[in-house]
């Protein structure tokens, strides 16, 4: 079996819906045989600031699928919640953003794992950190718990523990 984090944003409508919806579709995914979240943070919108506060998670799937056809699954999830890609980091009902697959770095035409921002987003390395607290950097070793990001702010914790 292989292991998997994948990062999920909503800022858009009820966006604990969104999210709720997002990991019942992840757990229902045929090759998908577990899913643990971790909790709720409300996080300052980065990239375009001028936007609504997000919903941010991290989860952990349990998959036989391989990186690229989890990859299709999450960006199959994000069309069936309606995603409409108009703004460049505007906002969006769900974003499913594949941040580790095992302990492999990959680079193709459409994924690169670990996610390549992934150790300067607070409202990444925050839930992450909390569901795995002693993860690796595939490639730098480091633990992300000790990323200099993690001290960034604008994450905070909305709803305690898994959904
Ligand atoms: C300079 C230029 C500095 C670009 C930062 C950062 C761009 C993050 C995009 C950046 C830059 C992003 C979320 C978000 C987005 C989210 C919160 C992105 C992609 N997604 N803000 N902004 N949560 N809080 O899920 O992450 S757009
Ligand atoms: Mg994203
Ligand atoms: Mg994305």
């Amino acid at each position: 079996m292989n292991t998997a984090f994948i990062s999920i944003g909503t800022n858009m409508g009820d966006r604990q819906e969104y999210l709720q919806l997002a990991v019942t579709s992840l757990g229902a995914t045929e090759g998908i045989k577990s899913v643990e979240t971790s909790s709720i943070y409300e996080t300052t919108p980065v990239g375009v600031t001028d936007q609504a506060d997000f919903l941010n998670l991290v989860v952990c799937v349990g998959t036989e699928l391989t990186p690229l056809e989890l990859l299709n699954e999450c960006q199959r999830i994000e069309n069936e919640l309606g995603r409409v890609r108009t703004i460049r980091w505007g906002p969006r009902t769900a974003d499913l953003d594949i941040l580790l697959y095992n302990n492999e770095s990959i680079e193709s035409e459409t994924l690169s794992v670990p996610h390549p921002c992934m150790r300067e987003r607070a409202f990444v390395l925050i839930p992450l950190t909390e569901l795995a607290p002693e993860c690796l950097d595939p490639v730098t070793g480091r633990p992300f718990r000790e990323e200099p990001a993690m001290q960034e702010g604008g994450v905070k914790l909305w709803q305690p523990g898994k959904i």
